[in-house]
């Protein structure tokens, strides 16, 4: 394959974009690499500046569940557009999206939308500390819930610790509130409770962690964070912004049967365009102004060529036959990974159409564990898999994920390669 289309178009971006990218993960630095500058996408396959063909297991970092340009959404898209882009004001149409998302999602009464799983992060997390009047945020290691300040920050080396923060120009007395727990470690969570339960307003956690590989919740974990911020009046709010509408219909919170306070959301139910939302128990919803006094807003929030896109999306994944689709070509995966790759140090830890690779002999359970495996090797496969024809994320801290126009034999292929390049 030859890039000589990217090179140039990534010297330009060089130019006006610092790293020549708008999210510093697409700059290939986590493997090493030249990023790859895309120009289509159709169902599973995407295209980049050189007409070189990957079949893509990126999917936009998860928005894209039916896959590249689906006939529907693109469809829903231009005829939204065709009304006028944005008008400032009330649609149907964000009404509609809600209503949707409230019927899906039981533990949600009411919800709000935003342009990013960034702003429904801080969001849900300044409604949490104004309901409880608290300001501590329990997080977890390798948990990403954007880019806010208050969750730009190392997991201190105690459980009381104050957390380091781990980006520039975020002061202190910021991240001062922030302690970053052990993902799955139930009794750092009981100890910190015990510790400082009157203090602390939320608990936020991604139900399944998506941004240190995929680590699924260990028995008990969910239920100790859903028992312990009952127990003392916190706030428990799921980051569904990769899992949600992914993994479930009903988000990761119907799988494990635990109900949240607040819940976040984001990619699927865009459809592919900007989009976040924070919704949960309507008490405490309605603290948001301008019916309580928990100030948030957005210009393009419930855009309405946004709304319609999550609209057609979330339409189409209401027919469960897509989950079944997209579970069968998950198990499929992991089958076939077990089958081809045995006795290889691989582990493949999946929910549905999410799944990670870790080269690693044990099963991996928290963020240190990731640090234990071969991370160095990731960036080879990396590189080996993209010139195969395979688009992999350029980071060995993120999700891959299928898409329901992935076919069976994209997967075979994919796995068939993977293990040949492993064994190699
Ligand atoms: P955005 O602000 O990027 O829309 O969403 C932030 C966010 C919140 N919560 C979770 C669980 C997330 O995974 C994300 C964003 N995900 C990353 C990839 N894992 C976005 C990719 C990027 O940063 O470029």
């Amino acid at each position: 394959m030859q890039y000589t289309q990217s090179e140039e178009i990534m010297q330009k971006s060089k130019t006006y974009i610092p790293g020549g990218v708008n999210s510093p993960v697409r700059a290939f630095n986590s493997v090493d690499g030249d990023p790859i500058a895309i120009t289509s996408g159709s169902g599973s396959v995407i295209t980049d500046a050189d007409g070189n063909d990957y079949i893509d297991f990126v999917g936009s970092w998860g928005p894209l569940i039916l896959g590249h340009a689906h006939p529907e959404v693109v469809k829903a898209v231009h005829d939204a557009s065709e009304k006028g882009l944005t008008f400032g004001a009330s649609t149907d149409l964000e009404a509609q999206l809600a209503e949707v998302v409230v019927d899906a999602v039981p533990s949600i009464g009411m919800v709000r939308f935003v342009n990013s799983g960034t702003e429904a992060t801080m969001s849900a997390v300044r409604l949490a500390r104004a309901y409880t009047e608290r300001d501590i945020i329990i997080k977890f290691e390798g948990c990403y819930h954007g880019h806010g300040d208050l969750f730009l920050s190392k997991a201190g080396s105690g459980v009381a610790e104050l957390d380091e923060s781990s980006s520039l120009g975020v002061p202190k007395s910021v991240i001062s509130h922030t302690v970053t727990l052990p993902y799955n470690d139930a009794g750092k969570v009981e100890n910190i409770f015990q510790l400082k339960g009157d203090k602390i307003a939320a608990v936020i956690v991604e139900p399944i962690a998506g941004n240190m590989g995929v680590i699924l919740p260990e028995e008990g974990f969910l239920e100790t964070l859903r028992n312990m911020t009952e127990k003392y009046g916190a706030v428990l709010i799921f980051d569904e912004v990769i899992t949600g509408f992914r993994v479930d219909y009903g988000g990761a919170q119907k799988i494990y049967g635990i109900a949240p306070d607040l819940t976040c959301l984001g990619k699927v139910i865009g459809g592919g365009l900007p989009v976040g939302a924070f919704g949960g128990r309507s008490e405490i919803m309605k603290k948001m102004a301008p019916v309580g006094t928990v100030y948030q807003a957005g210009t393009l929030s419930g855009n309405p060529v946004v709304m319609s896109a999550g609209i057609a999306t979330l339409n189409i994944l209401k027919n469960e036959r897509v989950y079944k689709h997209l579970e069968n070509m998950g198990n499929h995966l992991g089958t076939l990974f077990q089958e081809l790759c045995q006795g290889m140090s691989l582990q493949v830890p999946s929910c549905g159409s999410m799944f990670g690779l870790f080269f690693s002999s044990s099963a991996v359970h928290n963020w240190n564990d990731v640090l234990s495996t071969d991370l160095s090797y990731y960036k080879k496969f990396h590189l080996l898999m993209l010139s195969k024809g395979y688009y992999l994320p350029p980071s060995p801290y993120e999700s891959m994920f299928i898409s329901s126009s992935h076919t069976k034999e994209d997967i075979t292929g994919f796995v068939q390669t993977a293990c040949e390049v492993i064994q190699s």
